[in-house]
């Protein structure tokens, strides 16, 4: 049986990827920790909770040791934009607790879960279909963290056996927690403002094309690739995994759809934008289907409606 330690558990992955993996594997084989927020009733009432930070070893080293923790997801990180305005608190999440990390797994024989994204990629990138093995040069904090952790996790593994395995998210939508400060949160909020107010003052421009993903998918993702049988796995790291790409106009037309008199109208973000034209415009995610399976479930009509139907559901605002 696995003993998991998700790092980061109450963010915008970490609160769902938590409860799915206490349904897979057991409430109490899921460790759920957390920094500062405070975790939900859900996370706090169903399985073990430690107030645990990639930054401060010797912790994460009492909590491997207390609960016999083998799989780390390390999902600690602070969020483009967030990172640009916090450069050095960036690279301290981004950097030093992902070594902390992977030297805790060293010392344990623990696998660890990396999440790297498009954040990744840089202006010298092929921005259309975005080999897997590519040119990174980025020019945000976020993405220099990104590629120093794909680093470090290929590292760990060649020099000292570490089952680390990692994959490139792209922009995760869902309908539980919100992102921060991340350059795809309007993907998000465009739900919340539709269902509100029908109208949605979008921070990226048109024709500002990025990968995204619906939840499911993004916890199937990280799910299947530390499932999988690694003699199969070329890559292990930072594989690229993308379920669609749309640009804001894209986006708007399809929540249209659902409601007619939605209107969209725009305020650019500079840095949003600054950022998001680096980024590809849709990734070849070829070797994740390749080599372990990858085949998400939902395209942006599902997601749409599905979002749509979520959200109006949480607010209590019916919209039909
Ligand atoms: C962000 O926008 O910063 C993240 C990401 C794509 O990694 N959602």
């Amino acid at each position: 049986m696995k003993n998991i330690l998700i790092i980061g558990s109450v963010g915008q992955i970490g609160s769902e990827l938590t409860m799915e993996l206490r349904k897979r594997y057991g409430n109490d084989h899921v460790v759920a920790g957390y920094r500062k927020t405070e975790p939900s009733e859900e996370l706090a009432n169903s399985g073990p909770l430690e107030r645990v930070d990639a930054t401060d070893v010797e912790k994460l080293n009492d909590v491997v040791k207390k609960y016999k923790i083998d799989t780390i997801y390390n999902l600690a990180a602070l969020l483009s934009a967030v990172a640009e305005a916090k450069p050095q608190a960036a690279w301290n999440v981004g950097v030093n607790g992902v070594f902390n990390v992977l030297e805790v797994a060293r010392e344990h024989g623990c696998a660890v879960f990396f999440p790297s994204s498009i954040g990744a990629f840089g202006p010298t990138t092929p921005l259309d279909n975005t080999p897997q093995d590519t040119i990174q040069r980025p020019t945000t904090m976020y993405g220099v963290t990104k590629v120093t952790g794909e680093l470090l996790s290929d590292y760990y593994f060649k020099r000292f056996g570490v089952d680390t395995r990692g994959l490139r998210y792209p922009g995760i939508i869902s309908s539980v927690t919100l992102p921060g400060g991340g350059t795809t949160d309007y993907a998000v909020e465009i739900f919340y403002e539709a269902i509100k107010h029908h109208k949605f003052t979008c921070p990226l421009p048109k024709g500002a094309f990025l990968d995204m993903m619906y939840m499911p998918d993004a916890l199937d993702a990280a799910i299947d690739l530390m499932e999988a049988n690694p003699s199969k796995l070329r890559h292990r790291n930072a594989f690229n995994v993308t379920a669609m790409s749309f640009d804001p106009e894209i986006l708007a037309a399809e929540v249209r759809k659902h409601m007619p008199d939605f209107k969209m109208n725009y305020e650019v973000d500079p840095v949003k934008e600054a950022i998001a034209s680096t980024w590809p415009n849709s990734m070849d995610d070829t070797a994740a289907r390749r080599e372990w399976g990858w085949n998400p479930k939902y395209k942006l009509p599902e997601m749409v409606a599905d979002m749509m139907d979520k959200i109006s559901a949480k607010l209590g605002i019916a919209f039909k």
